[in-house]
Formats: C-alpha cells, structure tokens, sequence
C-alpha cells in the first residue's frame, strides 16, 4: 500500500509517535483529536513543527477524508466512534497503532495479552531478549508505543510487544513470532461489549499466524484452554497446577520445559524474587515466549532469578509508624486487585473506585475474606463498589472525595502492622491522566507523611 497522507487519530503517546514515525517517512499527517481544548501548538511542537503535519480538532472535514489513504487510531479511541464510522463510509481502511509499527519494523516479534500479568510478563520477556540480543525493543501497552521504536528495528532484531485488546481490534496483519494469552476475566466490557467479543480480541493475537509460529496459553484458565482447539499455531500450554504434553510447568516446586521427548529444569520457585501464584503464572508464560524465541534455558534461568516486581503491580512503598504502603494502581479491573488483596498478609485499608468500565465486584469483595479492615472508595464507581459490599455483608465503607484523602484517612486510621493498599479494581481514567500518575500520587502522599514523621 502507498501511503501518502494519513489521518492520525488521538493525540495521546500513540498519536503522537505514529505521527512522528509517518512524517519521517515523508507522509503527510493530519493529526485529529476530538477534544477541542487540545493545545494544537504544543502538539505540532512534538511533531518537531513539522511542514507535513497539520492538527485538526474537534470534527473531520470533508475535504480531508476526500484525501487521506489511511487512518490510525489510537488504542483509547473506540472502532465504534461516530467519527471512525464517518471514515469508514469513504472507504478509508482504519489501522492501530500496532499495524502502522508492524508495517515499519522488521525481525521477529513475541506478543503478549490477556486480562492481566501482562506488563510483568512482558519485562521479564524484554529482560531475558536484552540478555540474549542487544536488539531487543520492549513496546506497546506497557507505555512506550510501538511506532516510538519500530524504525530502530533491523532483520536480528527482536521485539516484545504488550498488546491490550483495544490495539488488537485494528491490528489488521500483525503476525508475531510468538504469541500468548495469559489469562481472560471479564475487563473493557464498555468497549467490546460481551465477555465473548472481548475473549474473541484476545484470541485474534494469533489470527495471522501459521504452523511456523507458536501460541503459549494458560492451560489453567478454560477460556485461553479452549484458544488452543482453534488457529494453526504451534500450542505451547503453560500450568501452575497440571503437566500438559509438551508445555511449562511446576513440578516438585521447580519450573520445567518438555520439548519433545526433552524435559528441562528452569528455575526452581524459591528463586523467584516475585511474590504470589499469580506471578509464579506470569514466570511460567515468560519461560515458554522466551524459549520459542530461541533463548537458552540458562539465560532464561538467570535473567528470572534476578527479575524483581515491576512500578505500579503491588510495589512496596514505604512503611511510615509500622503501617506498610503498597501501590498496586495498576490493579485497573477486579481480577487484577483480586491479586493485590492475596498478596496481603496482614489486615488491610483498600483504596478502590475510579473509572466505570461496567465491570461487576462481586468477586473482588468476596476476595476480602477478612483480610481487608476497610474500604476507602473514591471516584464514580464507589457508590456501585459500596452497595455490592454491603450486598456481600462488607460494611466498613468510607467515601472520600479523592485520592489525596482518602490516602490521608488511611494514615490517620491505620495502626502499626496493618497495610495500605492502593488496588482500585477500576481504571483512573477521568481523575488521573492514567495508571501511573495515579501511582506515582499515591506514592507521593505516602512519602510526605515520612517528612512529617521525621519532622516530629
Ligand atoms: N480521544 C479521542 N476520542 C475518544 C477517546 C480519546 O479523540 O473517544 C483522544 C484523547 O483526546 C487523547 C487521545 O485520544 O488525546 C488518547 O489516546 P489513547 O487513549 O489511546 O492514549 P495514549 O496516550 O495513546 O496511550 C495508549 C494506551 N491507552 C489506552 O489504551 C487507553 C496506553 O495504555 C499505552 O501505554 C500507550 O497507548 C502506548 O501504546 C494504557 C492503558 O490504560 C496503559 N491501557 C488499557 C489497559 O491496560 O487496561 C488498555
């Protein structure tokens, strides 16, 4: 496809790059945000000002959708937005992020999605490619958009890819090397709609791969289980608690890998610098990717044995007058914080809320299993959050009108040896720019109680 002038859609990070990447190639780019307070200067500033790029806000004009070969949209903007629909009826072909890169960067890829684990996973993956080939690029969800690094890549190189479902909607020809699904609970149902269309996404990482490529699944979870009937994919299993043919697992507290008639010890468990089972998961996904990607078992052994927990994933803080901080703000959905809670061990205040994404807490308060003391709810889903605990008998609930207070209420409450856990089960959109500047608050916070502490 010749591409000559593309409307880029969203001016997030991903707008941004693919923009970046599409000027360098000499295209014209039409950088378009439905936002109208946008600031347009500061954004063709990033665009190095560029005499190909021009910014658009608010709506389309016709005379550009008479011109452009392509949109690319950001992952954050629906498929089903009435301005993409617009774009469809003049027959302009819609692209992710994901694909423009693709398009762009060369050598071989491991890709990896599912519910969650997917940032850990994914820098354990990059960690041990780094140890193995120098040309490795870490992209994709996980913060640093994929159009960012494509153009560095070369024949050798190899790139590990975090894809969310919103990318994979609009990745048209993307073929990884290696995929993975690591796990499907229900998330994003407001954009997909229903648990299957969402688990459909996930499952199409593997939509253009063939029988030279591998697919590593969850044989744990029945629903990334059941992905390994469908698509022509070598099927690698991976399980905490079974042995399946062929695939990754723990046997008498050690992780194995069979190839063939081969059975390889990788690591034993009590190397793991991770905590919790649901990392022991995420160890066992990155040992089959690694492996397939052609890394030897001691790199994999060694780079694992020193791997430790990523920003953001129930990452120790601080602890201020014998209360112990833990910031897990990348628990966006119940099942993620359901892992939050599990790594507890002592009797907890929770800060949940945030964000609507139409997801149900019925699970992630029974989770609670009277390890959390009280729940301190901030945003538009604590009144939907504290009915469905009351509903679970769960009735130490407080509201604060944000973060700040709430972590605030915590210090002034929390007594030497218990915890402060920041694990919304929601998504910061609306309060927060993202996940991590909700962290990096939240961690703030807690760090200016430790000047006032000192100061006493
Ligand atoms: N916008 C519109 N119309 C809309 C929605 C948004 O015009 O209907 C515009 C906004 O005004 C804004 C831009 O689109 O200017 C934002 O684009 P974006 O939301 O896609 O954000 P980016 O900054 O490009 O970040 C995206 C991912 N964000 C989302 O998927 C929501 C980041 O994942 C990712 O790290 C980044 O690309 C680089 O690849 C974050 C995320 O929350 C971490 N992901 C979700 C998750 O993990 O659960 C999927």
């Amino acid at each position: 496809m010749d591409i000559k002038s593309v409307i880029v859609a969203g001016t997030g990070k991903s707008g941004i790059s693919a923009g970046r990447l599409l000027v360098k190639h000499g295209v014209k780019v039409f950088l378009f945000d439905e936002k109208e307070t946008v600031d347009k200067e500061a954004v063709k500033k990033k665009l190095d000002n560029s005499p190909l790029s021009e910014v658009i806000l608010g709506e389309l004009p016709e005379e550009i959708l008479n011109v452009a070969d392509l949109m690319v949209i950001s992952p954050g903007i629906s498929i089903e937005a009435p301005f993409a629909e617009v774009v469809r009826k003049h027959n302009i072909p819609i692209w992710g992020e994901i694909e423009l890169a693709y398009h762009y960067g060369k050598g071989k890829i491991a890709a990896i999605t599912g519910t969650n684990g997917k940032t850990t996973t994914t820098s354990l993956v990059g960690e041990i490619m780094k140890a193995h080939n120098q040309k490795t690029i870490v992209v994709g969800n996980i913060g640093i958009p994929y159009t960012e690094l494509c153009d560095t890549t070369e024949e050798d190189s190899v790139t590990v890819a975090e894809i969310s479902s919103f990318q994979l909607e609009t990745a048209i020809t993307f073929r990884p090397d290696v995929s993975a699904v690591l796990n499907l609970t229900p998330d994003h149902l407001d954009r997909h709609h229903t648990f299957e269309n969402y688990g459909e996404v996930k499952r199409s990482i593997s939509k253009n791969q063939t029988a030279d490529d591998v697919i590593v699944l969850n044989y744990d979870d029945v629903y990334t289980r059941a992905m390994g009937q469908k698509g022509k994919a070598k099927v690698v299993y991976f399980s905490r608690l079974e042995r399946p043919e062929g695939g990754v697992y723990v046997e008498e507290q050690s992780i194995y890998i069979e190839d063939g008639a081969e059975k390889k010890k990788v690591i034993e468990l009590s190397e793991l610098k991770l905590p919790g089972a649901h990392n022991v998961e995420n160890v066992l996904a990155a040992v089959g990717i690694a492996y397939y990607m052609g890394v030897p078992v001691q790199t994999i052994h060694d780079v694992t044995a020193a791997f430790q927990s990523v920003e953001h994933r129930i990452e120790y803080v601080d602890t201020i007058d014998g209360v112990t901080y833990y910031n897990d703000s990348k628990g966006t959905n119940p099942d993620a914080a359901i892992k939050g809670i599990q790594a507890m061990t002592t009797k907890t205040y929770l800060i949940g809320g945030g964000y609507d994404k139409g997801a149900t807490f019925d699970e992630w308060i029974e989770a609670f299993e009277g390890k959390v003391k009280s729940l301190v709810l901030i945003g538009v889903t604590a009144p939907k959050i504290a009915d469905c605990a009351r509903k679970h008998g769960f009735n130490d609930i407080v509201f604060q009108d944000d973060l700040k207070d709430a972590v605030e209420y915590c210090h002034a409450h929390a007594k030497a040896g218990e915890a402060v856990l920041l694990s919304p089960a929601c998504a910061s959109w609306g309060m927060f720019e993202n996940y991590e500047q909700r962290g990096r608050m939240f961690k703030d916070y807690v760090k200016s109680f430790r000047s006032e502490s000192v100061e006493e």
